[in-house]
């Protein structure tokens, strides 16, 4: 069985009111791609796959528009083990941004990150998703499968909140690099 992981798309979170719909849309084009192209037969999302209890309309029709595409998208927090096979362990985790694996731990466990970069401390780093191989009786296969090209529009995101805020000339130029997500 092929799996797999990502997670926290936070579809419909903006950076600074700026909307990232479309790189969302870009996002969930390229992963479809890579459903179809890499033979995946489950895309687990480990979680907050909307930024809000209370979605915007184009980020539920973004999320619909992926259930129609692709195979399956495991629950918000769980999966039923079952549908994996045995003895070949792997946690696919959800939260942090940054994709890493949990060194040390008894099973392979990975976050697999955002696919965007949802605050500028989230710049300097490639995003991916995690395509895990599991057969019965064997250790899980899991390559990260990275994606960087959503940089150049976070870039022109930077450099537009950049210029409204010289314009809204507050006396301070300083760029807020860690601002809370
Ligand atoms: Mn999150």
């Amino acid at each position: 069985m092929r799996i797999l992981h990502t997670s926290d798309w936070h579809l419909g979170k903006p950076l600074e009111q700026i909307g990232r719909i479309e790189e969302q849309r870009e996002f969930i084009d390229w992963l479809c791609k890579m459903v179809d192209e890499q033979r995946i037969d489950l895309v687990l999302v480990a979680g907050d796959i909307y930024d809000t209890y209370n979605p915007s309309a184009a980020a539920e029709e973004l999320f619909y528009d992926v259930m129609d595409r692709t195979l399956q998208v495991g629950g918000a927090l769980t999966v039923d083990p079952g549908v994996l096979p045995s003895n070949a362990h792997f946690i696919a985790l959800g939260h942090l941004h940054r994709p890493q694996q949990i060194k040390n731990a008894p099973c392979p466990v990975y976050y697999s990150g955002s696919p965007l970069a949802y605050s500028f401390s989230e710049a300097d780093y490639s995003k991916a998703v995690y395509i895990i191989d599991a057969v019965p009786g064997k250790k899980a296969d899991i390559n990260a499968v990275g994606h960087c090209f959503f940089a150049h529009q976070l870039k022109k995101n930077i450099a537009c909140i950049l210029g409204r805020r010289e314009i809204a000339g507050n006396g301070s130029r300083r760029l807020d690099l860690y601002p809370r997500s």
